[in-house]
């Protein structure tokens, strides 16, 4: 099932994109809302797993485009921090199944701190969408495999049109950056399926990982969420240990765990933070770390022959971490093929965790 679902992601994302757009304004619009976007002025994003992490890309996205703070939690801590929370705040619960028993309490205790509630699930039935004031759907149609792939591209593709709309309604983006962000989104099926003919490369990088006892991944901005979910991929699906760290904190202790042995994929397109994260793939290979450098054409040959590279398409920064995102997951199932465990369902996990 996983590989499939990696390949239905063009489909999906493109169908997702469908429920939002209007093509008369070229721009995204949601379902009428009981209560003012312009009003709002504080975001709590809350979620676990997979979905957490496309809630930081969410954060990336909502703080520049709509200039509102925004606070990202997994839910399985939340619930136990009794947050103080001002009313009319936003909370927004991001989860696939729409069950998770965590993000649900943590639902709850937000509709009693006087939050407006929105939910962006995948099963328009489930309880989440049916206890929020608004629920979005991704349209990802059921994901069987237990590693969740197409639901997380079809979240941060209904979490960016969200981010658009926020801005535009806090009157914190002009027209015409709209239009031209909402057009990048838009062509994202497109790219989505260039990136998928990578499949073959990322099987004979994986080769390589295969045998690696542990495997960091750097990312920075919206990269680093990207880092954090090919890291959790990895270890759900191939049980490789593996991490996920915010490239500027290699040299806070990460740095210390590099050398031959340990692959580091780092995730780095062509954007204003790329020197930054260039420096830091220098300093791994100063120390004789074996880096996998996912980045464009341009990004490749600035960095030189230092690293293995995958040269992924030109994108606007906006939407590469949808675009990123797949290598990621291409990754983690080709060593955990190579592996032979059983990526639809890895040992000690469950789909929807309820309990
Ligand atoms: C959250 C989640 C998934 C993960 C696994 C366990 O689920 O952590 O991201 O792949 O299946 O649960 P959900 O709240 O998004 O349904």
């Amino acid at each position: 099932f996983m590989h499939k679902e990696i390949y239905e992601q063009p489909q999906v994302i493109g169908d997702t994109l469908n429920t939002m757009f209007n093509p008369v304004s070229r721009t995204f619009s949601l379902p009428d809302l009981p209560f003012a976007l312009s009003g709002i002025d504080r975001v709590t994003i809350i979620a676990c797993g997979t979905s957490y992490y496309a809630g930081m890309v969410a954060k990336y996205w909502i703080e520049q485009l709509a200039r509102v703070s925004v606070e990202v939690d997994i839910a399985s801590e939340f619930r136990y921090r009794a947050p103080a929370m001002p009313k009319g705040g936003l909370a927004l619960f991001i989860s696939q199944s729409g069950e998770t028993a965590d993000t649900l309490a943590a639902l709850r205790y937000c509709q009693a701190q006087g939050q407006h509630i929105i939910s962006l699930v995948n099963v328009p039935e489930s309880t989440m969408a049916r206890e929020s004031e608004v629920a979005l759907q991704t349209v990802a149609g059921p994901e069987i495999g237990v590693a969740s792939t197409k639901a997380f591209t079809t979240q941060l593709t209904a979490l960016a049109c969200l981010s658009l709309v926020l801005a535009r309604a806090r009157g914190a983006i002009d027209h015409a950056t709209e239009e031209r962000l909402s057009k990048v989104l838009i062509e994202v099926p497109a790219r989505v399926a260039e990136v998928l003919a990578h499949d073959e490369r990322l099987r004979e990088i994986a080769e390589d990982i295969m045998d690696a006892r542990d495997v960091l991944y750097l990312g920075r901005g919206t990269s680093y969420p990207i880092a954090l979910e090919g890291a959790l991929k990895l270890k759900e699906i191939s049980y490789i240990h593996a991490e996920g760290y915010a490239a500027g904190e290699m040299k806070h202790g990460p740095i210390a765990l590099i050398d031959e042995t340990v692959p580091v994929i780092v995730i780095a397109p062509s954007d204003e933070l790329y020197d930054k994260t260039a420096s830091n793939v220098q300093e791994v290979v100063a120390r004789g770390g074996r880096v996998i450098f996912l980045s464009d054409e341009k990004g490749v040959a600035r960095l030189g022959a230092r690293a293995v590279s995958l040269v992924l398409p030109n994108v606007d920064p906006f939407v590469a971490p949808i675009l990123y995102a797949i290598p990621v997951q291409l990754l983690a199932y080709h060593v955990a093929v190579a592996k032979g465990t059983d990526v639809d369902q890895p040992r000690n996990l469950a789909k929807s965790v309820t309990v």
